[in-house]
């Protein structure tokens, strides 16, 4: 398994909830580095054009009214195979559907507010990473 990098948020109703500690302290208890970090209130439109590829879905306006809500942490999550992992530390996109002990089951109100977001391949890692931050905001481990 190769080392990767992913883009993690924390969406604003985790911010709201005070549990940016408790997120992060999982990814590094599971072996992922924090190497980019930074708290930023997006635009309904920059949340637009984040989350683009489901602008033909019913749901596409509230989520980009409730990304835009509130404060966000964007990080850059470095670690073995971290694309995957972190979406297994994440849990199902729906609460209800999230395996015990996931972020999502502990900390999501709903299949919109759902605490966090995490890259779903490399290749969409690279281009979610490169929205939010530049080569020399990236600080690796290795
Ligand atoms: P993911 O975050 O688990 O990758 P996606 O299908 O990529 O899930 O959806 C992106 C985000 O859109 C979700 O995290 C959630 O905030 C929101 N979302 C997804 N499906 C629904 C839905 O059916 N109703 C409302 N919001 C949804
Ligand atoms: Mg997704």
């Amino acid at each position: 398994m190769a080392i990767q990098h992913t883009l993690s948020i924390i969406k604003p109703d985790a911010v709201a909830k005070n549990v940016i500690g408790d997120i992060i302290r999982r990814f590094e208890e599971n072996g992922l580095s924090v190497i980019a970090a930074r708290m930023l209130r997006l635009s309904a439109e920059e949340a637009g054009r984040f989350y683009a590829v489901h602008k033909d879905r019913p749901f596409y306006k509230d989520l980009c009214a409730y990304m835009s809500s509130g404060p966000i942490l964007a990080m850059v999550l470095e670690g073995q195979n971290a694309v995957a992992l972190n979406r297994q530390l994440m849990g199902a996109t729906d609460p209800k559907q999230a395996e015990p002990g996931t972020i999502r089951a502990d900390h999501a109100d709903s299949i919109e507010a759902n605490a966090v977001h995490g890259s779903d391949s490399p290749e969409n890692a690279e281009s979610e990473i490169a929205f939010f931050f530049s080569d020399l905001d990236l600080h690796s481990r290795r």
